[in-house]
Parts: C-alpha cells; sequence; structure tokens
C-alpha cells in the first residue's frame, strides 16, 4: 500500500475545514494511519519545503505555514499519492476545477488549504520529517 503526506494548511485549520479535508480523504477509501494537530518551527518547515529554497516565494511560504496550527495526516491507499493530489486539485486554486478541495475553497496560490506529497519519494522523505516513529 501506498502512502502520502497530507498537511490541511494554517489557513485550512483557521477557516475550520479540517473536518471537510478528512471527510473528503475518507469518502475517497483512503485510510488515516497518523495525524496531528502542530505549529512547524522555521528549520521543519524549511526543510519540508527545501525544493523551493531557490524561488522567490520561498521566505514567504515558510513564513505562512509556520504562521499557525496546521494538522499533518500520513494517508494510505491504492495510488494514494496521486489519488490525494487529484483531490486537493491545481496548485493555483483560481484555475483549480471546482469539486477539488482547492478548487472549492481557495483563491489565493499561497493560502492553498492543502499540501499532497508528489511523489513516492517525497512521500518517504516528508513522513520521516513529520513522523520519525512511524
Ligand atoms: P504543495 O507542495 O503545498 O502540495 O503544493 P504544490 O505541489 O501544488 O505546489 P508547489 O509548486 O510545490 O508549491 C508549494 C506551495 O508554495 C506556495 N506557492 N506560492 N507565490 C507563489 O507563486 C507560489 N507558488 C506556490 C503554495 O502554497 C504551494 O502549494
Ligand atoms: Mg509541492
Amino acid at each position: 500500500m501506498e502512502r502520502t503526506l497530507v498537511l490541511i494548511k494554517p489557513d485550512g485549520v483557521r477557516r475550520n475545514i479540517v473536518g471537510e479535508v478528512i471527510s473528503r480523504i475518507e469518502r475517497k477509501g483512503l485510510q488515516l494511519v497518523a495525524m496531528e494537530l502542530r505549529t512547524l518551527d522555521t528549520e521543519t518547515a524549511r526543510t519540508h519545503y527545501e525544493e523551493h529554497a531557490e524561488r522567490p516565494f520561498f521566505d514567504s511560504l515558510v513564513e505562512f505555514i509556520t504562521g499557525g496550527p496546521l494538522v499533518a495526516v500520513v494517508v494510505e491507499g491504492e495510488r494514494a499519492v496521486e489519488a490525494f493530489r487529484a483531490l486537493a486539485g491545481a496548485t493555483d486554486p483560481v484555475t483549480a476545477s471546482p469539486g477539488t478541495i482547492r478548487g472549492d475553497f481557495a483563491l489565493e496560490v499561497q493560502q492553498n488549504i492543502v499540501h499532497g506529497s508528489d511523489s513516492t519519494y517525497s512521500a518517504e522523505r516528508e513522513i520521516k520529517l513529520f513522523f520519525p516513529d512511524l
């Protein structure tokens, strides 16, 4: 079975749609393996998004993702990485299809409610970072 790391970002927690996002994951048929509400420190946030370290939006992204509690979830199932990315929708919520999480709940590219690992390789790295004991 494949695993992926999902984050319900601070904007999702602030807007009280954690239950909505979890519900969509469950209705899809994916399983919850681990879940925690926590506020990220800067170091963990920088490591999580290290692929974007040279991007102009990096500092702003780290500030946003550490700016309040988020919910980290390990999700398991058939092709879980791809399945959750499909539920999340495109990075830019304006063009994300209605029916997806981002398409239904967001308008700004940074505050786009959720993160999902982009490959099984990323998933393994990110799950280790958030849940080292798993
Ligand atoms: P994520 O990693 O959060 O699941 O999102 P993603 O794969 O769809 O998009 P990615 O390119 O990895 O970007 C990571 C996050 O950075 C913020 N972002 N801001 N200001 C900008 O132009 C910009 N571009 C991306 C978003 O929060 C995006 O999800
Ligand atoms: Mg990404």
